[in-house]
């Protein structure tokens, strides 16, 4: 489907380092990618309301590492070209419940905050995904991977409906199992399944921790035609075929909030696995190298989401006149791991930080700018692409602009330099292509 309008993004000079990751598998800082391509799956959202702070938050971390990797150079000495995969689960059970809820079709909800999204995002400065891609459009690919898992004899009928046989993968288990820094046990894993979309209680299950790859079709949902019945398909296959389809069986990077990692990710992966197992050229890796998670972004002390409805919206604060480059200051000011509380006081602190940026350009380009070194605008490129380069320290590297503005305000406009007059241009441009801020 159609992505958004990505903004220009300004080329600086030189080039930064290759990102580093946090990978939740091993608990280890790794190449995000070694290139020259870097790919990268982000999960995408499930469009049954609008964007809210969290969704904008995890999307602004995996937009800041595409910049990161866009001004990088890779182990080939070239820039690395991004190829950047981004799903919408635009049939599931809580779009279809939210439409039955409010007697809307489908199709119109989830085609109406896809529009939002789009909007959202664009507004936000997070360039677009190289492909966005629902689960309708992919329902040929996500048949033709299901197919590829029935031939490995890794699925089984429960009624009508197909699941994922777990013990057809040995290395189930791998990304947050036992022995991985998550370190689920089986019975913790049953009861994040139960929690997040699964059922481990269905009776006729060979397994509690097995998993839906299609479901039959009911009375009133949507289903289409397919070698496994009518029905539609099951959510963890939806982003194993679409990621795999599109970035071949390995890739860099696969992302999205710490409430995926059991048992989203850990599922899709086991599915790839499976699915390729054989065949798959080159060793070891199938599926990511790296899994990218970002932490939860609360109010009033609970996760935000759409099922406890505690959401602040972006669209709302947009509307309450909020300038999107302060929405998103606030959501660079977090480090993207952590758990965090978005406030009544977030949008003010993130837009008086935004003010003393932007006065601080206004001191510098009033000054009629000339020839010389812009000492303190190159530290400030350089503190940056420093600061992002080990697992995308954002809070650093906005405090490096701190630093600068802090400096240039307390100077007297005699001090300011023409050499340094001229390095505002510098810093504009730091502050646009790798942080995403247009000041
Ligand atoms: N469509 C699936 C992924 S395939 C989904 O989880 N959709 S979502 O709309 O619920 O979430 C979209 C992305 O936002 C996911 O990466 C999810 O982990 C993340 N997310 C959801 N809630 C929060 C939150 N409160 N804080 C931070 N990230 C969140
Ligand atoms: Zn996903």
């Amino acid at each position: 489907m159609d992505s958004w309008r990505g903004a220009d993004v300004p080329r600086l000079p030189g080039s930064g380092p290759a990102p580093r990751l946090h990978d939740t598998a091993t608990g280890e800082l790794v190449p995000a990618a070694t290139g020259p391509v870097a790919t990268l799956y982000a999960c995408g959202i499930t469009p049954y309301d609008a964007t809210h702070v969290g969704h904008a938050a995890t999307f602004t971390a995996w937009d800041v590492l595409v910049r990161a990797w866009l001004d990088a150079e890779s182990a080939a000495g070239r820039r690395f070209r991004v190829i950047y995969v981004q799903n919408v689960t635009d049939v599931d059970d809580p779009l279809l419940e939210r439409a039955a809820r409010d007697r809307e079709d489908w199709r119109e909800l989830a085609g109406r905050e896809i529009r939002r999204y789009r909007a959202d995002m664009e507004v936000l400065r997070i360039l677009p995904p190289t492909h966005l891609v629902g689960a309708v459009e992919a329902l040929p690919v996500i048949e033709a991977f299901n197919a590829r898992m029935a031939a490995r004899g890794a699925l089984y009928n429960v009624d009508e409906d197909v699941y994922f046989a777990k013990s057809a993968d040995p290395d189930f288990g791998a990304l947050s199992g036992p022995g991985t820094p998550s370190g689920f046990s089986l019975a913790e894993m049953a009861d994040l399944s139960a929690r997040r979309g699964g059922d481990p209680g269905r009776p006729g299950k060979k397994d509690p921790l097995d998993c839906l790859v299609w479901r039959a079709e009911r009375p009133g949902e949507p289903a289409w035609d397919s070698r496994f019945g009518r029905g539609r398909p099951g959510w963890h296959v939806e982003c194993a075929a679409i990621a795999t389809r599109y970035l071949g069986t390995a890739f860099d990077v696969q992302a999205g909030g710490s409430d995926l990692v059991f048992p989203h990710h850990e599922m899709s992966a086991s599915h790839a696995r499976v699915a390729f197992a054989a065949g798959h050229r080159g060793e070891g890796t199938v599926f990511a190298r790296v899994y990218a998670h970002a932490g939860m972004v609360g109010y009033r002390g609970e996760k935000m989401s759409k099922s406890l409805g505690n959401l602040v919206f972006v669209n709302q604060l947009l509307v309450g006149g909020a300038d999107p480059m302060a929405v998103r200051m606030a959501l660079l000011a977090q480090h993207y791991r952590s758990d965090w509380e978005w406030t009544d006081t977030t949008l003010a602190d993130a837009d008086a930080r935004l003010a003393r940026w932007r006065s601080a350009l206004a001191r510098a380009e009033a000054v009629q700018p000339g020839p010389g070194r812009a000492g303190r605008a190159e530290a400030v490129l350089a503190g940056v692409r420093a600061r992002l380069r080990d697992d995308l320290d954002s809070p650093h590297a906005l405090a490096v602009v701190d630093h600068w503005a802090d400096t240039l305000l307390a100077l007297p406009p005699t001090r300011i330099t023409p050499a340094e007059a001229s390095g505002a241009r510098l810093v504009r441009d730091t502050a646009d292509a790798l942080l995403g801020i247009s000041l």
